[in-house]
């Protein structure tokens, strides 16, 4: 993520409504969501402020007593009632209040004057976490049409806010000099949506051709976390791949600093990436951008979905993922189950008893904790396993006139044997036929 090489740290309070439909546990759920998003994005979360009503405050989604709650955490350190321990530390540093809901653009406007810092509201976060995720040229596409749509409603907004011409106008209804200026920015935006659309449905023929290629030309080992916020997908990437590890030269043309060797590094040498996660209230118009980013899931040779096996909810998440795999084509590509946080489930009888009524249920799957090493070395060694399945056993002669060759022969296979005479090497190796045809042409050529 784009986050872990930013330095500074960004702080941020967190603020919700619960309405009557949403059971404590919901609410719950959807606010840890909300903070861990945050946290892709760097921001810490300090404090989170909640407020049960019968709907949101159209003015500015939290009722005045509260808004006035959080204008003095931000802005003198202090709670109204008593003050928070360590909050004075805080007073003047808040960069952000993140609200768990999309809020109109009014609502924002209102809550960001009156709290004095910049307002996210729920869409924004998960726009920006897709726009820093998006590598592929039609993910990109796809999240700009997203950002687009969430950008015209505001602009018109803080058009009308922008001076009393402005106000008088949106009042009367009537065409005003400024009205044409909004009216262009928002034919503009309308004009750039259908024009990368039509671009995304070019791309996606081009795309599927390319990667089709990317993978015949390099037979790539590449294994790809998929699964909901919060599973534990970057604490298994982290665990497998030792969180130093990156990759110096991009083989997946599509990602960067989310993909990593595994490590301690094995034959063949394999990738890991990490994807966007699912997210449980996924707004529906970031369904289309939140699919094409994942779609680059799609370059792994194997997926490994990670299901929180402690969430209550996770059956369904599983579920859900499974559909839109599905429908993103990703069927034909091999899948691990990997149920994690197996150790925050009850005491070690209930753990015993998951795990139980898991492989039964699920007779491939790993049931494992990210938090216990010796459960991430063994799913390391599924994973090698895999990339193992296919390999044969050859001998390949080098010349001592080609020994740069060397290097190349012990990264992509194992050598289980060298033996020397006069006129080079032989090995005994073991590697995929495909890579061990192309050594054997390059070793004749040289
Ligand atoms: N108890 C427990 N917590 C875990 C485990 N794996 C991850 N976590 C925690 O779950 C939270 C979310 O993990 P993260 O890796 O960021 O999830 P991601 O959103 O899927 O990338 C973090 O607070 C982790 O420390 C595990 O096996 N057991
Ligand atoms: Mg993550």
């Amino acid at each position: 993520m784009r986050s872990e090489v930013e330095d500074k740290t960004r702080y941020a309070v967190a603020a919700a409504v619960q309405l009557p439909n949403v059971s404590d546990i919901e609410f719950e759920a959807s606010l840890t969501e909300l903070r861990e998003l945050a946290k892709t994005l760097g921001f810490k979360v300090v404090h989170t402020f909640v407020q049960k009503r019968t709907g949101f405050d159209t003015t500015g989604y939290l009722g005045i007593g509260k808004r006035q709650e959080i204008h003095d955490f931000v802005n003198h350190g202090v709670e109204g009632e008593g003050a928070i321990p360590g909050a004075a530390a805080f007073a003047g540093q808040i960069d952000a209040i993140l609200v768990d809901h999309e809020i109109s653009p009014s609502q924002a406007r209102n809550l960001e004057k009156e709290v004095g810092c910049e307002v996210m509201d729920r869409t924004m976060v998960i726009l920006e976490i897709f726009h820093n995720n998006a590598r592929s040229r039609a993910a990109r596409a796809q999240v700009e049409i997203a950002r687009l749509g969430y950008m015209a409603p505001r602009l018109r907004e803080a058009a009308k806010l922008a001076g009393p011409q402005g106000r008088q106008r949106s009042g009367a209804g009537g065409r005003g000099g400024g009205e044409s200026h909004t009216e262009l920015d928002r034919r503009k935006i309308r004009d750039r949506i259908a024009e990368l659309q039509q671009e995304i449905v070019a791309m996606d023929v081009e795309r599927k051709t390319q990667r089709a290629r990317r993978q015949e030309r390099q037979g790539l080992a590449g294994v790809a976390l998929v699964g909901y916020t919060n599973a534990g997908k970057s604490t298994l990437m982290r665990a497998l791949t030792g969180s130093e590890v990156l990759v110096a030269n991009k083989l997946f043309a599509t990602l960067d600093t989310t993909v990593r060797t595994l490590h301690p590094e094995s034959v063949p040498r394999v990738l890991v990436s990490d994807t966007v996660g699912f997210i449980k209230n996924l707004p529906h118009g970031l369904v289309a951008s939140f699919k094409s980013t994942l779609e680059e899931a799609l370059d792994a040779s194997l997926l490994l979905h990670v299901i929180d096996a402690s969430d209550p909810g996770f059956e369904r998440q599983l579920q859900v993922t499974d559909d839109v795999l599905h429908e993103i084509g990703a069927d034909a590509v091999p899948r691990i189950r990997v149920f994690n946080k197996i150790d925050h489930v009850g005491d070690s009888e209930a753990q015993a008893e998951c795990e139980a009524a898991l492989r039964e249920k699920y007779p491939d799957c790993v049931v494992m904790s990210a938090r216990r090493p010796d459960e991430v070395a063994r799913l390391r060694l599924t994973i090698i396993s895999f990339f193992q399945q296919g390999l044969v056993e050859a001998e390949l002669f080098l010349p001592w006139s080609a020994q740069q060759l060397r290097g190349e022969l012990y990264a992509s296979c194992e050598v289980l044997e060298e033996r020397a005479d006069e006129e080079g090497a032989f090995f005994r190796v073991r590697g995929e036929p495909d890579t061990l045809m192309i050594l054997r042409e390059q070793f004749a050529q040289a």
